[in-house]
């Protein structure tokens, strides 16, 4: 199956191509246009970038397709009343590196305050003939107290997933693959597609 991937987010796209190794992913091109995520929630822009994308797709795409996916995803801290949550892609504009992004955040923690948070994904899938459908996956864990780790991408060096005691800035790729937020969405996604067929 052939799926344009509707994200400019690399660190999204290397995970897919490692957690959905049957797919072959057609990146969404330099030259197409932003994709819109006004929603209040991560399934509504995840959707809004997927069928936006299709739209674009269908008149100025270069090849074929079966469908499209695109990902909507972000990191919700308790003590922030969910933040930055839908908004994570847009935290901190004025500081663009993520490791001073994260210690802002830290930053807005009282002393004492609960860490827990979790990562969230939210996939939305439209195959080119056919109806969307969304499926998601989360991961809860806690906030270190510093930027630790430099695998992964975004976030993941401030996030630490229940049960264990290093950040998935720390932690092997591998073993982010085996819980995140973004696995648990695919494992999803592949249960919804063998029960199609
Ligand atoms: P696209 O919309 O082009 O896919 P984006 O980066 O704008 O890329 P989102 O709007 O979904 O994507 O924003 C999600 C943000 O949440 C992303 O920029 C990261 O900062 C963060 N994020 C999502 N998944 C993450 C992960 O697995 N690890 C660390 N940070 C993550």
């Amino acid at each position: 199956l052939k799926v344009l991937l509707a994200s400019r987010n690399a660190g999204k796209l290397r995970e897919f191509s490692a957690l959905l190794p049957d797919l072959q992913f057609v990146l969404w091109p330099a030259e197409a246009p932003e994709l819109p995520e006004t929603g209040a929630f991560f399934q509504d822009n995840a959707l809004q970038k997927a069928e936006g994308a299709r739209t674009w797709w269908l008149e100025h795409g270069s090849e074929p397709v079966d469908g499209v996916l695109a990902d909507d995803s972000g990191l919700c801290v308790d003590a922030l009343w969910g933040g930055p949550g839908v908004l994570s892609a847009r935290f901190a504009p004025d500081l663009p590196a993520y490791r001073d992004k994260n210690r802002r955040l830290l930053g807005m923690l009282p002393d004492g305050a609960d860490r827990s948070a979790r990562f969230v994904c939210v996939l939305a899938c439209v195959p080119l003939r056919g109806e969307a459908f969304t499926v998601s996956g989360s991961v809860e864990g806690s906030l270190a107290f510093e930027h630790r780790g430099e695998a992964g991408f975004g976030y993941d060096p401030i996030f630490i997933p229940d049960g264990h005691d290093r950040t998935f800035g720390e932690l092997p790729v591998d073993l982010k693959h085996t819980l995140s937020h973004r696995a648990r969405a695919c494992a999803a996604l592949r249960e919804r597609f063998s029960s199609v067929r």
